[in-house]
């Protein structure tokens, strides 16, 4: 690792991470922009994950959430989620806000987790916003493509929806806020495995690297952030962060 990143890690005190789909993909979660397959193959994802797509066939749209639901019950967290998770317990300023749907990085043990972009496992009823409560136990992995249709609410009847921010919804205020008062206060901006495509969470980048903190980008593909960020990591997330935490955490004992 760069020796000159290896000092700002270990100076590092208030830091800001922004995880995305690629702090998944050792987990085996297929990314956002992954080819769709099955029924799926002939959308783009941002064609599903849109309330127009479920208001025209919502058994298209519950069906890909459920699979992708099962999969990520199935699914176990890797280093990077570990990583993150250890890192928390050596920096108390640390700010995790991450743009997946999955609970890795809860079940990986990280205290505080900012959702921007809702939660695969909080679904609710889309006309009184009810929470869901999915029957229990880890639900059978469904062929790839079914349509299945949404359970109904049980107050009003309405269908269920995915408790995940769509494309033309706005994100959860609180998430967002914390995240954009963080990133004013960050000495350090790590962001993992997003493609940075996306806003408004993509912004918060530049956000940080406007207010004075140290941007550090890991991906092993070029994105959308190389011309922003002061240091580009160019390898997986599940190898990179536990050199990197190991590094900051290495002066800064519990
Ligand atoms: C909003 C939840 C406004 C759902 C997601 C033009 C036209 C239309 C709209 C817009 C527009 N310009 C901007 C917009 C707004 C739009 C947007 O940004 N569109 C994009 C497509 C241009 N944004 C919105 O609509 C947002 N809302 O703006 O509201 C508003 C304001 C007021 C009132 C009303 C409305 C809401 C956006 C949220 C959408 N929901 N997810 C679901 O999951 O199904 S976004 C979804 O895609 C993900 O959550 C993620 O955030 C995003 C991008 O995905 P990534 O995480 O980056 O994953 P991706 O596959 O792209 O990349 C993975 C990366 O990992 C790659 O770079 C790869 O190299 C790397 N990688 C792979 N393996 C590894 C790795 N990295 C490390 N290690 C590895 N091993
Ligand atoms: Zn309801």
């Amino acid at each position: 690792m760069d020796s000159a990143l290896v000092e700002i890690l270990k100076k590092s005190r208030r830091v800001l991470v922004l995880t995305g789909a690629g702090a998944s993909a050792e987990s085996g979660i297929p990314t956002f922009r992954d080819q769709l397959t099955g029924l799926w193959e002939k959308f783009d994802a941002a064609e599903l994950a849109n309330d127009e797509a479920f208001q025209r066939d919502p058994a298209l749209v519950w069906g890909w959430y459920e699979w992708r639901r099962a999969l990520v019950m199935r699914s176990k967290p890797n280093p990077a989620h570990l990583a993150l998770a250890e890192l928390a317990k050596h920096q108390p300023e640390l700010v995790l806000v991450t743009q997946n749907v999955d609970d890795l990085h809860e079940r990986a043990g990280s205290p505080s987790v900012l959702h921007l972009h809702g939660e695969l496992l909080k679904p609710r009823c889309e006309k009184c916003a009810r929470p869901y409560r999915f029957p229990l136990g880890i639900p059978e992995m469904p062929v790839e493509g079914a349509r299945i249709d949404p359970p109904r609410c049980p107050e009003c009847l309405w269908n269920i929806r995915p408790g995940v921010v769509w494309f033309g919804e706005s994100l959860p205020g609180d998430a967002w806020n914390a995240a954009v008062d963080a990133a004013s206060r960050c000495d350090l901006f790590l962001c993992v495995g997003t493609s940075a495509r996306v806003q408004p969470a993509a912004s918060l980048g530049m956000r940080a690297g406007k207010a004075g903190a140290v941007t550090v980008q890991v991906n092993p593909n070029p994105t959308d952030f190389d011309e922003e960020v002061e240091f580009c990591v160019r390898a997986p997330a599940g190898v990179a962060l536990p050199q990197m935490v190991g590094a900051m955490v290495a002066l800064n004992p519990r």
